[in-house]
């Protein structure tokens, strides 16, 4: 390092210092002997927001000084993991950070995990919020995420007795240091009420929408800053109030429960984060969350566009909304009625303005997962939206019509209304409908969309349709997380541009035959294992073998994810161990993580399952040094970024067809595991990448399981086939897995023994093929590491900012 360089980190270090110090005592009022590590938390992270504002500031100022066009990314989930860390890394003040806290004699490392970790999410879709963000900033693209504050994020998972059990995620309880509340942006969001046709002045008709129910939307703004560029972007999370803090007309009349009941009711709106990734529940109370965010998010773009724009002809050139999923889109009516009802535009001016603004993006093709809401719950609630839904419907059908005179069956396919039973409002239709852009999240997947879920709205708008297949930052899942490996690929191939020039990475492709490289990789790898080793100790009382392969599945628990199919094969393998205690198998740790929705009985079955099958196997000493099987509770990002690094096989292997892209499969390649998987999702586009020797592809194709599905699939046919599956079957009806609980798994049992909606037993005997041929491969330890090298090498597709770069030049139109 030059002097220069030094005296620079020097001085910088002394500053965070002093900062701290300041801040603990005058916004803290602690002391060395008083502060807790809590507290030494929130005393840096004051430090580090400090050193946000000037970039938040500047950066806000130049998008308004510019006028530039303005990205909007409307979620209803994000899960952007702990701040600190990430916030110092993007600052590029790591080193000085851990310099500053070591001369007080505290841990920067103690200190970040006191951070609650926000889980304003499920899984896949709200972290793909986080990552874009963190894209976004980092590629100085003007951009802003809306969403909601809610006081609950995602339940805390704990296991007991092998149990899952959902304990309230009290995440803001502390405080939330990274948060700016901006009571001045509070904006006014209306529900129920009716609507009258009236006559302006000028005769000309209108809507107006009366005795509607008042909520307001309180904005909460967080920075995101871009890695080491200056650039500090604004997440606005919006949290419910109501307009009275009582309603005085029961104040007065003595009914002071009945006067706080409209305060209660509408802060509850943002009170917690719907538990479910993949089951549609039409309740009213997030169909009021859906649109509460929407609409103040819509208000505030409008907003801002008026603050130097008058003619909303522009607004598209000055606007991009992108619709994460179907949850926001609401927002294409609350566009449309304000340019027609408050700004008095016409209809087709409208009209064309709002489909030249929105992109969607679709994230899943399971039909339980798609949202129809009740035409009659929707029109109580929004009783405008809801004609302006049939008006939409009703010129997008003629359209239609005029193309397909007579078609009647797609007329009633493609209509935003689904007539069967109970009148329901199709959500993806209107994001098609009232959008310029549909894209899918990978590749197989949009091919899927354009083949069959919305194949008639492909024969009508082609040009609507296309990929982007998702990503993930480079700068969380790797240099963050996974510190040792990082600092070898920087030391290797000489220099860290990889960090936001991820295919900088194929430079490490030479190395891989090098020996005292491999060492080094193995080195690594093997110092991650034992930091996950001893986690596990900790936390589940277990002892692991680091030198063991580190098969993982880590992702929320569903059965199209097929965590029963890794189940079976641990069972298969003790099976095999039982029988012939002296077979040779490479050791194992069989490692799971996840949280199943509260309400999906199967899914919480399957995480009883898998720690009673755990507990026999742990516990048998025939077994031992041969295979573990470890459930580490409460699944989200911070556990993830334990868990990545230390991975040696990663478990991807849902139903082909069903998993729309899958990013924990990106996560794990990048820190260098291995995959196992079916031809789905990203994992094709991996396998691309890596290569087919790199890889284990097992499974039937995403063609003949839907045709297997389709025609009357019969797992029994499969099951006698085949004696470790008929051996893992007959285990499970003997009870050998529930012997203190019997008939616990009757559900399971009986849903894969007669249906297998999931096509396990199809392709069982494939993935033990598969499993034994990882095994082999991994005997070699010099070849294994030459695996896993590739596969990081061969990543840099994956950057998140590969995937926003695309869609900022192909949906956004932003250079
Ligand atoms: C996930 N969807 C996909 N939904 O399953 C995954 O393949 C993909 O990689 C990821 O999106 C990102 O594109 C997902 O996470 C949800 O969590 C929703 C939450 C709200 C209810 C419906 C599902």
């Amino acid at each position: 390092m030059k002097k220069d360089d030094k005296k620079k980190k020097d001085d910088i270090a002394q500053e965070l210092k002093n900062s701290f110090m300041h801040n603990r005592k005058y916004s803290l009022a602690k002391d060395i002997y008083t502060a807790t590590e809590s507290d030494n938390y929130r005393s840096m992270a004051m430090v580090i927001r400090d050193r946000l504002i000037d970039g938040w500031i500047l950066t806000q100022q130049r998008y308004h000084d510019e006028n530039c066009k303005r990205v909007y990314y409307l979620s209803l989930e994000f899960l952007p993991g702990r701040l600190l860390g990430n916030n110092i890394l993007n600052l590029d003040l790591e080193q000085e950070s851990n310099r500053a806290m070591e001369e007080l004699g505290l841990s920067l490392d103690v200190l970040c995990n006191q951070e609650k970790d926000p889980g304003l999410g499920n899984g896949g879709l709200g972290r793909l919020a986080a990552c874009f963000m963190d894209s976004m900033a980092t590629l100085g693209i003007p951009a802003m995420g809306y969403g909601i504050r809610y006081d609950y994020g995602i339940f805390k998972q704990k296991i007991s007795e092998g149990y899952q059990v959902e304990v309230p995620d009290e995440w803001l309880k502390l405080g939330n240091p990274w948060e700016f509340e901006r009571p001045e942006y509070t904006i006014k969001v209306r529900f129920y009420g009716m609507t009258v046709k009236r006559t302006d002045r000028d005769g000309k008709p209108y809507v107006e929408w009366v005795n509607a129910r008042d909520v307001l939307a309180v904005a909460y703004d967080t920075p995101i800053p871009g890695f080491k560029n200056s650039i500090v972007n604004n997440l606005r999370l919006w949290s419910a109030g109501s307009t009275e803090e009582f309603d005085f007309e029961y104040f007065n009349d003595g009914d002071y429960i009945k006067a706080c009941e409209n305060k209660i009711l509408s802060e509850n709106i943002s009170r917690v984060l719907y538990p479910s990734d993949s089951v549609y529940k039409g309740l009213e109370l997030r169909l009021k969350q859906e649109y509460f965010f929407t609409s103040a998010s819509i208000q505030d773009i409008i907003r801002r566009f008026k603050m130097h724009n008058d003619d909303f002809k522009s607004f598209p050139d000055k606007v991009a909304i992108q619709l994460n999923d179907t949850h926001p889109a609401v927002a294409i009516v609350e566009f449309m009625r304000i340019l027609v009802d408050e700004e008095g535009l016409d209809w087709d001016a409208a009209w064309e303005i709002t489909g030249r603004t929105f992109a969607y993006t679709n994230h899943t093709i399971m039909p339980e997962a798609l949202e129809s809401w009740p035409v009659s719950l929707f029109g109580k609630l929004l009783p405008r939206h809801m004609e302006l839904i049939y008006e939409i419907n009703m010129r997008f059908l003629k359209d239609v019509s005029k193309h397909y005179p007579h078609d009647l069956g797609r007329i009633g396919r493609m209509s935003l209304i689904e007539e069967s039973g109970e009148k329901k409002i199709r959500m993806s239709h209107l994001c098609i409908v009232g959008s310029h852009s549909v894209n899918g999240v990978s590749g197989l997947h949009t091919d899927l969309l354009k083949q069959t879920l919305f194949k008639d709205f492909f024969d009508f708008y082609p040009e609507k349709f296309n990929s982007k297949t998702n990503g993930i930052t480079p700068r969380r899942w790797l240099k963050k997380a996974n510190p040792r490996l990082s600092r070898l690929i920087t030391d290797t191939i000489g220099g860290s541009d990889w960090i936001r020039n991820l295919s900088e990475l194929k430079k490490l492709v030479p190395f891989a035959s090098d020996a005292a490289f491999i060492d080094a990789w193995r080195k690594v790898k093997t110092e991650n294992k034992e930091n996950l080793t001893r986690y596990i100790k900790n936390q589940n009382g277990l002892t692991v073998d680091p030198g063991s392969m580190f098969d993982v599945q880590v992702k929320r628990i569903h059965e199209y994810k097929r965590q029963m199919l890794f189940a079976f094969y641990l069972i298969a393998q003790y099976a095999k161990l039982k029988a012939d205690p002296k077979a040779e198998i490479v050791p194992r740790t069989a490692i799971f993580a996840g949280k199943a929705a509260p309400g999906y009985v199967i899914a919480k079955t399957i995480i009883k399952f898998i720690n009673n099958v755990a507990d026999v196997i742990n516990k048998d000493p025939d077994i031992k040094g041969k295979l573990k099987v470890v459930f580490l509770e409460n699944y989200g990002v911070s556990l993830a970024e334990r868990i990545f690094p230390a991975s040696d096989l990663s478990e991807q292997i849902s139903t082909a067809g069903k998993e729309a892209s899958g990013t924990g499969n990106m996560k794990f390649m990048l820190n260098g595991a291995v995959t196992i998987g079916t031809w789905d999702g990203a994992n094709i586009e991996i396998a691309e990448e890596v290569g087919p020797e790199n890889i284990f592809i097992f499974g039937k194709r995403a063609e003949e399981a839907s045709d297997m599905t389709a025609k009357g699939y019969d797992p029994k046919g499969y099951i006698n086939k085949d004696p470790f599956l008929k051996e893992v079957f007959s285990l499970i009806q003997e009870e050998f897995f529930s012997q203190f609980e019997p008939g616990i798994f009757k559900v399971l049992y009986e849903n894969l023994y007669r249906k297998d909606p999931y096509l396990i037993c199809a392709d069982f005997s494939e993935y033990l093929a598969a499993q034994e041929a990882v095994s082999g491969a991994y005997a070699d330890t010099a070849g294994w590491m030459k695996k896993s090298i590739l596969n990081t090498a061969n990543s840099g597709k994956f950057s998140s900012d590969r995937t926003v770069s695309e869609y900022a030049k192909e949906i956004w139109g932003i250079s």
